[in-house]
């Protein structure tokens, strides 16, 4: 039974099937295809604010922004609820925003910046899901002195402002994917071949490039400078991440502390710092956005440690079958570092490279023989823990859908623990 839906299901479905509106990235008509052509740059922001605009206005059905509940059924808080599905319908809502967001009238330049984000391409959607449940699990309720229709629409501006959010986020998310796949020499990327390798490094560059632009532009229309501030570190911590990764010398390659500050870099501010901007966008107190933003930060780091370990294991618990990326690009990650501990004649694998595939083997001996994975995983629920703390933080509220959207939140620390891709 699906107990949840979003207001605008019903419109949304009705344009998809009659006006061919949908039919080219995402909700722009036909028509406007060729105007695309010859337009000035500048153009841009203004077609990606009135598309905003017009779909708002157009969606008389969302009077209500919160989840039409059902009446029936057992307390929020006694059920269990698939994040994922609760915002379903504006996760597509936000795929097409964002294909609409990264058109370019270049051609090749159109086709390299839309690559992931056209449907069956776009991955598991992780972050705009997480951020649009915190949206919800903010929400707070408008005074009663306040007329319905005033506080329906401050609703709607509201929600509208933290989708933009789940949107930059997700913008930034794929240029840095775009970067690292051309530093990685990547050939895959989501099942299907990586832009690099499709299209080129160069092309792959600039698209990352495009994609961080139309970013800006996305942030700056929202005209709060203390967000475009926390985004704007978030891209910071991404370079510096990655370079880290890339310059660790001896000493830094065998420290947890040095692994687990990269990997906040490199996964964990973006979510963080993203949800705290939500918080920040609904008009929360500091303390609130920080709780949003530790949510964020240990979520971020337990799916970064699980994904250290998926990189040894694959979908299984055997050692070796996992891709070894990391270990064949010379990435120490978690499970050796923990290993080493245990069996300190590793550090003269790690020093000697994994470029010879005998000392790959070698480690994977040792890790097998240590509480490797197994202590990266406890690691890994050790910052699920913290993030569940951060969501039990947050102000009492009854609302149904303010704790579904925390229970989600919470079911999806155990996702990000017992997933296995
Ligand atoms: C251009 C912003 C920018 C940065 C350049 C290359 C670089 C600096 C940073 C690399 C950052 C990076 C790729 C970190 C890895 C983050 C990560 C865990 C990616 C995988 O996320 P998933 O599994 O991917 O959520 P999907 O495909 O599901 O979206």
């Amino acid at each position: 039974m699906q107990m949840f839906r979003w207001g605008f299901r019903s419109l949304c479905r009705s344009r998809t099937a009659g006006s061919g509106v949908y039919s080219f990235n995402g909700f722009l008509p036909v028509a406007s295809r060729g105007a695309h052509l010859g337009r000035k740059p500048a153009e841009v922001p203004s077609k990606v604010q009135d598309f905003r605009e017009y779909h708002f206005q157009s969606s008389r059905g969302v009077h209500d922004i919160r989840y039409q509940i059902d009446q029936d059924r057992k307390s929020a808080a006694e059920e269990s609820v698939d994040p994922f599905a609760l915002v379903s319908d504006e996760l597509s809502i936000i795929g097409n925003r964002l294909r609409s967001m990264v058109v370019s009238e270049v051609p090749k330049l159109a086709s390299a910046a839309e690559y992931f984000f056209k449907i069956g391409a776009e991955g598991k959607r992780f972050r705009p899901t997480v951020l649009l449940l915190m949206a919800s699990a903010l929400s707070m309720p408008t005074p009663e002195s306040v007329a319905a229709e005033v506080a329906s629409s401050f609703e709607k501006n509201m929600r509208t402002r933290q989708q933009c959010i789940a949107e930059i986020t997700e913008m930034i998310h794929v240029a840095s994917l775009l970067h690292d796949d051309v530093l990685d020499d990547a050939d895959t990327r989501r099942g299907i071949g990586s832009l690099n390798f499709v299209m080129g490094n160069k092309l792959s560059v600039l698209a990352g490039d495009f994609l961080l632009s139309r970013a800006c532009v996305a942030l700056a229309s929202l005209k709060n400078t203390e967000v475009v501030s926390l985004l704007a570190t978030v891209v910071e911590h991404l370079v510096t991440g990655e370079t880290m990764q890339m310059s660790a010398n001896a000493e830094q390659r065998h420290s947890m502390e040095y692994y687990m500050l990269k990997t906040y870099y490199k996964t964990a501010s973006l979510i963080s710092n993203s949800c705290k901007a939500i918080a920040l966008l609904a008009g929360q107190t500091t303390e609130v956005a920080m709780h949003a933003y530790n949510y964020g930060r240990n979520l971020g780091l337990a799916f970064q440690l699980i994904d250290d370990v998926l990189d040894f294991t694959g979908t299984t618990t055997s050692l070796g079958k996992g891709s070894l990326s990391d270990i064949r690009h010379g990435i120490i990650t978690a499970p050796i570092l923990f290993a080493k501990e245990e069996f300190p004649e590793l550090q003269s694998i790690i020093d000697k490279g994994f470029s010879n595939p005998a000392n790959v083997e070698a480690a994977l001996d040792y890790l097998g023989k240590s509480k490797g994975i197994e202590r990266t995983r406890a690691l890994a629920v050790e910052h699920a823990n913290s993030a569940i703390e951060a969501i039990n933080a947050l102000p009492k509220s009854d609302d149904e859908a303010v704790i579904t959207s925390r229970r989600a939140l919470v079911d999806l620390t155990h996702k990000v623990i017992n997933r296995t891709k």
